[in-house]
């Protein structure tokens, strides 16, 4: 096991153990990154996020040259509903709710269309994909298992959206004691001066929730 690479990152470089991590890939799916789906229902330019495609796809590309471990995430609910609160089901105005035919099938939904993650970033076999019903990835899901079995203690975070999913997952694994770096120009929210803000926070106060680089830095660790 090669020794910790030291990555340029707010607020202090950060110490990649390269035997030691995950990289998380949250919730890049057709629902939110696409017209029709669920981000857009509820009032969304989903093409604020299409721009985290392309630096994601090389991280994902350098990550699994090497082998290391890749966990994919998807929110989502079954069939019936019975795993949607209907506070979650209720909350808000969208256009088209959760279990609404669109024209990716119904709307975050297990199993259809827009639910799956897009082409460019396709789980590849050995990948684990873990379903949520929630916006962080361990509240009713085994993702923390996953990660215990891995024997990772830091998280190199990126996905959509930045202020959502992102820093819900986060908030959670820094409460139960992972080291999480997000990847800047690979996580992305519908507004821009929530992904300001939204990294910002995650780094404030000595690192509160982690730190935040660029994916050129993980990038050149890697190689
Ligand atoms: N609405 C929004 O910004 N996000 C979500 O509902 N879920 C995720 O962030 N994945």
């Amino acid at each position: 096991m090669s020794d910790p690479v030291s990555i340029p990152a707010n607020p202090a470089p950060f110490p990649l153990d390269p035997g030691g991590f995950a990289l998380v890939i949250i919730d890049m799916q057709r629902d939110f990154l696409e017209p029709g789906g669920f981000g857009e229902s509820l009032g969304n330019d989903v093409g604020q996020l299409r721009r985290t495609i392309q630096p994601l796809r090389a991280v994902l590309d350098a990550t699994r040259a090497l082998g290391l471990p890749v966990v994919h995430t998807r929110e989502g609910h079954l069939p019936d509903l019975s795993d949607c609160p209907p506070s979650k089901l209720n909350r808000g105005l969208p256009s088209r709710r959760i279990g609404d035919p669109g024209p990716n099938g119904r709307i975050l939904i297990r199993g259809e269309y827009g639910h799956d993650i897009i082409d460019e970033l396709a789980p590849v076999a050995g990948e684990a994909v873990v379903d949520k019903p929630g916006k962080g990835a361990f509240y009713g899901t085994g993702f923390g298992d996953l990660l215990v079995a891995a024997g990772v203690s830091q998280l190199v975070v990126t996905g959509v959206t930045t202020e959502v999913c992102v820093h819900t997952t986060v908030r959670e694994a820094n409460d139960r004691g992972y080291d999480c770096l997000v990847l800047e120009d690979c996580v992305g929210s519908y507004f821009p001066e929530f992904q300001a803000a939204g990294l910002a926070m995650i780094a404030a106060q000595g690192g509160i929730f982690g730190w935040t680089a660029t994916s050129a830095d993980y990038l050149k660790a890697l190689s």
